[in-house]
């Protein structure tokens, strides 16, 4: 393989818990071909495993010493991180109300003991394909359409736990808003194709200035962006570093009272947040400035 070519998609990683070593082997004979298996024999040493690494499914026996398959199953609906994961119960306990609780639990299946393979791993296959499908509308629903960075839910969404994060650690918070200067004008005589254009150019430029793990590029409105910084103590070069990339990109605009080229305005707050800090105090507040930069001419940021 050269090293151009990419990498080969991952392997959905199983978890199988189960006390009793055979059907632990068994059901990670059955399905290591296309799948990674991790085993645990308990459902300690499961919930364990789950906290640290990421799993896709979960095959998990119902009679166990110590926590049985149904507690760990309710452990595992409590944490956010663990929440979605289908659970899929292989299990001795035949009877309807056993099931029935397992299925009202929260598991995807209910799987009898002795297992028929084949059927295991279609349903296992199944529930893979539908855990995706899952994940991936909820990518779409937090993304922007035209410009593919992050959309206003995901924005909220993400100051709302930047604030939580930050209050922990009493770093400030960075939330900007960008404004494309005169995009009326620009759609208006290069076309409103060109104008999507030009907010696909900018996020991608703005994606550039705050990659910091943790911070966030999104599409605030229609030619408006954020961006959020939870930890960033420098948060005005930022600012400008944006305006400059734009200004610099050099595209015409004949029409903006600034140009002739496009450029953006930008307004920020670095602040430390208390018990009133909201998104929306915080966006007011950046807002506020970016009026500030607007009417003192364009082209320029305020924090
Ligand atoms: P200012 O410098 O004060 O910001 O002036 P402006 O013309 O940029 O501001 P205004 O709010 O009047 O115009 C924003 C324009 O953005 C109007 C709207 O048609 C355009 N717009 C909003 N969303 C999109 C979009 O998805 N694609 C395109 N092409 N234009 C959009
Ligand atoms: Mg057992
Ligand atoms: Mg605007
Ligand atoms: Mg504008």
């Amino acid at each position: 393989m050269s090293f151009s070519d990419p990498a080969p998609p991952a392997l959905p990683t199983i978890l199988v818990v189960d006390d009793d070593r055979l059907n632990r082997t068994a059901l990670a004979e059955l399905l290591q071909e296309d799948h990674r298996i991790l085993l645990a024999r308990d459902g300690e040493s499961a919930l364990a495993q789950l906290e640290k690494t990421d799993v896709d499914l979960v095959l998990l026996d119902v009679s166990m010493p110590g926590m049985d398959g149904f507690e760990v199953l309710a452990r595992l609906r409590e944490s956010e991180r663990t929440m979605s994961v289908p659970v899929i119960f292989i299990t001795g306990k035949t009877e309807e109300a056993e099931e029935e609780r397992g299925l009202l639990l929260g598991a995807a299946d209910y799987v009898n003991k002795p297992i028929r393979g084949a059927v295991v791993r279609a349903r296992v296959r199944a529930h893979l394909a539908l855990s995706r499908q899952r994940k991936e509308l909820e990518s779409y629903a937090r993304q922007d359409g035209l410009t593919g960075i992050a959309n206003r839910r995901a924005l909220d969404e993400a100051t709302e736990r930047a604030i939580a994060q930050v209050r922990r650690s009493g770093e400030p918070l960075g939330v900007a808003i960008f404004d494309v200067d005169c995009f009326k004008q620009y759609n208006d005589f290069y076309g409103h194709a060109a104008g999507d254009d030009v907010l696909r150019h900018v996020a991608a430029q703005l994606v550039h200035v705050a990659r910091r793990k943790g911070d966030l590029v999104a599409r605030y409105g229609g030619e408006e962006f954020s961006i959020l910084m939870p930890g960033c103590v420098d948060f005005a070069p930022v600012l400008e570093h944006a305006r400059q990339l734009i200004a610099s990109a050099a595209i015409p605009h004949e029409r903006s009272i600034v140009g002739p080229v496009l450029t953006i305005s930008g307004g920020g707050v670095l602040s430390r947040v208390d018990g009133s800090t909201t998104p929306r105090s915080l966006f007011e507040a950046a807002d506020k400035m970016l009026y500030e930069a607007k009417t003192a001419g364009r082209n320029q940021v305020r924090l």
